[in-house]
């Protein structure tokens, strides 16, 4: 076995954000950069002799190239096995399941999730613990650290090893296995909901189009949209992964997916529309002519669990990131069950699940998931939406505007400005909290200003604090407004608005959600000066 000890020298950037290490693929093709920060993660996890790691990614350029350098450092770092999705491949939820699955010393997921991929595009990489989901910030800090006193790196001097036909291979000592990167979490939906109730949908003539984007879901919506629950193969559109995503942005919203959102806004749309990310952990939910906003999915989820045999014992408590709107809090309430508000990012739900805490979580920005993983998982949340449909017999706008009538409606929109100069969007971070002394009970049309704070949490488990998570200003009557800047960006900044307004009445159930709240988005053009700061008074994304 050649073992090979290369001296490098830090680089100074490889610091974590919201999820994983995400930079340009030239960045990521830097000698040495990919191996830096590979070994700076196994120094950190203090990898047991022999143990095994699960391996795979999206697919999206450069993907093959990091399997290959990874495999080699693992063997050079004691791995005794490494589980590899064919072709290098594996969804995010996928990766997940098969960590917990075969009780894996966790997992590297080699993804910049719905960030567009090419030659020029973005690349990322994390690491995630043996529970299967991302490491938490003191992980995540850990590795940073290390990151910045790194004199050498341990590779494995060996050709490359075959991905693309499943078996068992050797490498320098270390079993490589390269495994279906779909067959294990096709059969756990099978075991989390009524796949006959759903068959019998699609034979009854409901139809279903779903968007991979060219992305990694394409083979798993096939095996299990068309295999096994039997939808005509055209439902499942650019079902293809492809490198760079066809040129696209992988990312399920009604911007990014417009082709999907075509054809369910048109003349003769499907019943049910639905896409997923880059990696396969984010969902968009359609009905004809009709979105459904993430915060509504996972508290009409919540609302309706009994009805999917995987949840049929009722949930344990519900969690949402802060600023993923107030909807899935009155059904924890209904319920009589706890509900969590946490940092965004998926890694602070890790926590609460393995403590049994709760069962349902959920983002603002198109994720949901459960306690049968660690990550959210798209296509988990769109079979748990089509289990729905076949229980209730309604139709998606149906029942969420049931839903609207019983809980009242929390009208949500997040605004992104993206690719701010840093310093317009620090400035206008800076100004917010300036302001935090004069704001409260400050009047604003018909809003008056009740608090206004930097969002910090302490983990109920392990008592860990995570400060600056986001500026919140409450509206007496209920409403709010959120300022982030994102952590999973590659350039400038990006600014997010979550917006976000209570109406019981049924009678404004109907109007669209931009125009009801109209005066919250002026609202926050002011206090932040965005505006001026920015000199930009279109946001990039509405979703
Ligand atoms: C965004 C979302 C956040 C999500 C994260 C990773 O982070 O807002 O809710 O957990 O992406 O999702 P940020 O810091 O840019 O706001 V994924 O599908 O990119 O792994
Ligand atoms: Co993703």
């Amino acid at each position: 076995m050649n073992i090979r000890k290369v001296s490098t020298t830090p680089f100074n950037d490889q610091k974590p954000g919201t999820s994983g290490l995400r930079k340009r693929v030239p960045v990521f093709r830097q000698a040495h950069y990919l191996e830096n920060f590979v070994q700076a993660i196994f120094d950190s996890i203090e990898v047991p002799q022999g143990t095994t790691l699960t391996l795979g990614g999206d697919g999206r350029y450069y993907n093959r190239e990091a399997i290959q350098i990874i495999l080699k450092m693992a063997a050079a770092n004691g791995f005794g096995r490494v589980l590899v999705g064919q072709g290098g491949i594996l969804s995010t939820p996928a990766a997940s399941c098969i960590i917990r699955k075969y009780a894996t010393f966790g997992g590297i997921i080699l993804s910049a999730s719905h960030n567009p991929g090419g030659p020029d595009g973005d690349f990322g990489i994390k690491y995630n613990t043996p529970n299967g989901g991302p490491a938490p910030e003191k992980v995540t800090e850990a590795i940073f650290a290390r990151s910045k006193e790194l004199t050498e790196y341990r590779i494995l001097d060996a050709p490359d090893v075959a991905l693309d036909e499943m078996g068992e291979s050797d490498l320098g000592g270390m079993r490589v296995q390269v495994i279906d990167p779909v067959a294990d979490y096709a059969k756990m939906m099978e075991a989390l909901f009524d796949f006959g109730a759903i068959r019998q949908l699609l034979a009854g003539g409901f139809r279903l189009k779903f968007d991979a984007m060219h992305a990694v879901t394409g083979p798993y919506a096939q095996e299990i949209f068309v295999k096994r629950l039997g939808a005509p193969a055209a439902s499942v559109m650019n079902a293809v992964p492809l490198p760079d995503f066809g040129g696209g942005h992988p990312d399920p919203n009604l911007t990014y997916a417009h082709e999907l959102v075509e054809v369910l806004y048109g003349a003769d749309a499907p019943d049910f529309g639905a896409a997923s990310d880059g990696d396969g952990d984010r969902n968009m939910i359609l009905g004809q002519r009709f979105f459904v906003t993430p915060s509504d999915s996972l508290a009409i989820l919540a609302a309706n669990a009994q009805l999917a045999p995987g949840y049929a014992q009722g949930l344990a408590g519900i969690a949402r990131s802060m600023p993923t709107s107030a909807a899935a809090d009155r059904v924890a309430q209904a319920l009589g069950i706890p509900c969590f508000e946490t940092p965004t990012g998926w890694k602070f739900f890790g926590n609460l699940m393995d403590a049994g805490e709760v069962t349902l979580c959920g983002e603002e920005s198109f994720g949901t998931g459960s306690d049968h993983v660690r990550e959210k998982d798209g296509l988990w949340a769109v079979l748990f939406w089509l289990n729905i449909v076949a229980a209730r017999k309604q139709s998606v706008e149906a029942i969420v505007r049931e839903h609207w009538a019983k809980f009242g409606r929390n009208v949500y929109s997040r605004h992104d400005y993206e690719g701010l100069p840093l310093d317009a969007a620090n400035g206008v971070m800076k100004h917010l909290h300036d302001s935090f002394a004069t704001l409260p009970g400050t009047k604003m049309g018909s809003y008056q200003v009740q608090f206004c704070d930097d969002f910090s949490y302490t983990d109920p488990v392990d008592g860990s604090v995570s400060t600056g998570q986001g500026v919140r200003i409450g509206f007496s009557d209920g409403s709010r407004i959120v300022f982030r800047l994102s952590g999973t960006g590659t350039e400038g900044a990006t600014l997010r608005i979550y917006l976000e307004a209570y109406e019981p009445d049924v009678s404004k159930h109907h109007l669209d959600a931009q125009v009801a709240l109209a005066e919250l988005i002026e609202i926050a053009a002011s206090i932040s000066e965005l505006r001026e700061r920015s000199g930009r008074d279109q946001p990039t994304v509405i979703t």
